[in-house]
């Protein structure tokens, strides 16, 4: 697990073993441990080189061991006599130094680094902080305003950074451990007290206090109730304020009480529930790891609106040869226009080269001859992608896949009329595609395996986060919305204001509020949405609409504010008011507060008080039982997929790990029975009658989490 050389010069190599980002486990911590105490052993050893294997220093502590009784050695103890040591220490970093990995390299008295490498302390994203002395010697190495903003965002930095703020002695574009060889050679005999961060007095200046209050603010604002940011300030301000020891003191209880919070459970859970989604699996058994994905170079792009417009952009970014078709030149030149501008924009800000080259813009079917995949991304309606499809299979070669960037659509009647309807999958990305990480890859009932692998390929090839979920109306994510949504609606309709239900949902953690964010998408796009599905007719009272559609409760409210041409930011007035269209700042509109007034009194609804409790209660438990119908109905393969769905697609809270997560950790049978006890109150919304699936989960003892997929196998073979 740590690899001990003794090298020709008086230089010991103390290799990181632990595939597959050398990760600090109990064992790795252990090897270190004995190894440096070889080298200290050893009077030929004048110098001591830390390297990873497969040229990767180290991703940091093994986060699987933070769920399961610690042992071994404590890294920072560790850490600690690595610095204290009277031989030289030198870290070599290759890949990626992160977290305890880049603690462990600042204990070291000299740091290298090879300029591809990736440096950063990203623990704030895993709900606590750099818990080995990270906040406290990083500060005395770059000051305290730099220390403050790596720490609470956790951003990682390029080699060429971390030398111009003092974290890395060197960058080399050879060899890292070479060079650090050679670094040790040269410093070998000179005094080490100066090297040694623990060392150095606190950071101090005359600003700290107000740097501090800064970067306060800014961690609040941004991190919406999460914790661990605003230990990380508190972390770097002792750093600044007291000796090392002390700093160190307070390092830890703020860590103590991060490391035990739900917080932290969430957002590790998040970092695995992101890293498995990719490990896909359908019911006919065919999986990620038995499924050969065939490359994809060239991919056209059907439709230049802003969904094909974003999906360009990102194939394009990633390398990929683009055919962009637009159906009449008036559209194909704004199209043109729009993805040029942002390309242009990116390469300018990466510093890049324009990648402009890979792009051509066509108005003709044939010029789609020779792609490996489509991507049709045309207006959100079955007749018009039907008839794109099966004018596609005129053109395209037999093994071309057709993909839709459908938000909901049936993908199995648009596969019906193509003539490979085993190269027919969903790739349903979200607003705007070229800046959203979600990416859900659908599979119809005949869609291939191969199919399924390619999509996903793909997907990870543009850097989206990708979900392969079945095909039924909206999918996952949009399937749940759809209750999120109405119950936010009834939440009006019985006595809340738009603002009230926002400021219990950002509160909670979303980074907007469910009527914020429809007043940013459009409210019309809806209102078209359930035209086309004939929730609204001519047979509807515009004026006194029903409150009773399709058999079940529904609320007209939004189809009302349509009718005032309110369809939110981009006409100025939506849910809130705006002072211009296309304005951002939403404010309470006054106009509204009356007309929902007017609307209860119409309807002879008596306004009720709502807590925030209830918002909450009403919107999240609904979003977890649908997501119970998925996994039942087996759309999404686990509850991680689900939660991962709504993490990179629809803002929930990180630290809240997802809906189902969120639903594990308040508990299944409190989710349960306020499912009852609200659905006894509305027993004309069927949606809030609890899932089988909860119900049974109680029954059984409400297992954690990470059991839940056999429960849900054990269902699915009692059907
Ligand atoms: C810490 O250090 C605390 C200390 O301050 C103080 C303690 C007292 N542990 O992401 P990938 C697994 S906290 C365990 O797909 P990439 C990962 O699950 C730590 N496992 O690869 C996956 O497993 P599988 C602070 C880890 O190339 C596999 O490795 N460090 C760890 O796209 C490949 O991962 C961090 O927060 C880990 N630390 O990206 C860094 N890291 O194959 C977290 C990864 O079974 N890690 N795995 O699915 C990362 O950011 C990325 O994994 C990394 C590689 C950039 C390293």
């Amino acid at each position: 697990m740590a690899r001990y050389t003794r090298l020709t010069e008086p230089i010991a190599l103390i290799t990181l073993n632990n595939p597959p980002v050398n990760a600090l486990s109990s064992a790795v911590r252990s090897g270190i441990v004995d190894s440096v105490s070889q080298a200290l052993k050893d009077d030929q050893v004048k110098a001591v080189v830390f390297c990873g294997e497969n040229r990767m220093f180290s991703g940091g502590a093994d986060i699987k061991e933070f769920s399961g009784s610690m042992s071994g050695p404590p890294l920072v103890r560790m850490i600690h006599s690595i610095e204290a040591s009277e031989k030289l220490m030198v870290a070599a970093i290759e890949g990626v130094a992160l977290g305890g990995g880049l603690e462990l390299a600042l204990g070291c008295h000299y740091r290298v680094a090879n300029t591809k490498a990736r440096l950063g302390l990203p623990e704030v994203t895993l709900g606590f902080l750099p818990g080995a002395g990270g906040t406290q010697r990083l500060p005395r190495l770059t000051g305290i305003t730099a220390a403050l903003e790596l720490i609470t965002t956790g951003r990682q930095i390029s080699a060429q950074e971390a030398l111009q703020l003092g974290i890395v002695d060197q960058v080399t574009e050879g060899n890292a451990v070479q060079a650090a060889m050679e670094l040790a050679l040269s410093v070998i005999g000179q005094p080490l007290n100066p090297r040694r961060l623990s060392l150095r007095p606190p950071v101090w200046s005359a600003d700290v206090d107000s740097v501090c209050e800064v970067a306060l603010a800014r961690v609040k604002q941004h991190s919406r109730g999460a914790m661990a940011p605003v230990a990380c300030v508190q972390a770097v301000r002792a750093a600044a304020m007291l000796p090392y020891s002390k700093g160190m003191e307070k390092e830890r209880q703020l860590m103590d009480t991060l490391f035990r919070s739900s917080q932290a459970r969430a957002l590790q859970y998040a970092f695995f529930a992101q890293r498995n989604a990719g490990k896909w699996s359908l019911p006919n058994g065919a999986r990620w790891n038995n499924t050969k994905a065939r490359d994809v170079q060239r991919v056209g792009v059907i439709g230049l609106g802003t969904m094909g417009r974003g999906i360009a952009v990102s194939l394009v970014k990633a390398g990929l040869s683009v055919v962009a078709l637009e159906s009449d030149a008036k559209q194909l030149e704004s199209g043109k226009k729009a993805v040029t501008a942002m390309l242009q924009r990116d390469a300018q800000r990466r510093g890049v080269g324009s990648p402009l080259h890979l792009l051509t813009f066509a108005l003709s079917f044939h010029q789609l001859k020779d792609v490996d995949l489509v991507i049709e991304a045309v207006f959100e309606d079955m007749n018009l992608k039907k008839r794109v499809f099966s004018d596609l299979c005129k053109v395209l070669r037999a093994g071309t896949l057709i993909c839709t960037n459908t938000s909901g659509l049936n993908v199995d009647e648009l596969a019906k009329v193509t003539d490979r309807q085993h190269l027919v999958v969903g790739m349903h990305f979200f607003a705007p595609a070229h800046v959203m990480k979600l990416l859900e890859v659908v599979y119809g009932s005949r869609s291939s395996p191969e199919a399924v692998a390619v999509a996903m390929a793909l997907g990870k090839r543009i850097q989206k986060v990708c979900v392969a979920v079945g095909n039924c109306p909206g999918f996952v994510g949009n399937r749940m919305l759809k209750l999120y949504m109405d119950q936010s609606l009834y939440l009006l309709e019985e006595g809340a204001t738009p603002e009230q239900v926002d400021q219990a949902l950002e509160e909670f953690g979303f980074a907007m509020g469910i009527f914020k964010v429809a007043d940013l998408s459009g409210l019309d796009v809806g209102w078209r949405v359930r035209k086309a599905s004939g929730l609204i007719g001519p047979d509807i009272d515009p004026v006194n609409p029903s409150r009773w559609r399709l058999g079940q409760r529904y609320c007209p409210l939004p189809d009302m504010l349509c009718q005032q041409g309110r369809f939110g930011q981009k006409t100025g007035r939506g849910w809130y008011l705006y002072n211009s269209p296309g304005s951002k700042e939403a404010k309470p509109d006054p106009e509204i507060l009356n007309f929902l007034e007017d609307y209860r009194l119409k309807y002879g609804i008596t306004p009720q008080r709502i807590s925030s409790q209830e918002v909450i209660e009403r919107c999240a438990f609904s979003l977890a039982n649908e997501g119970f119908r998925i996994l039942e109905d087996g759309i999404a393969a686990g509850p991680e997929d689900i939660d991962v769905i709504y993490l990179f697609g629809y803002g929930w809270p990180r630290h809240r790990g997802g809906p189902m997560f969120y639903a594990s950790q308040v508990g299944l049978s409190v989710v349960l029975e306020k499912m009852e006890h609200y659905h006894r109150i509305h027993p004309d919304v069927p949606s809030l009658e609890p899932s089988r699936l909860l119900r049974r989960l109680v029954a059984e003892g409400s297992p954690p989490i990470q059991q839940w997929r056999n429960h849900i196998k054990n269902l699915h073979s009692q059907l």
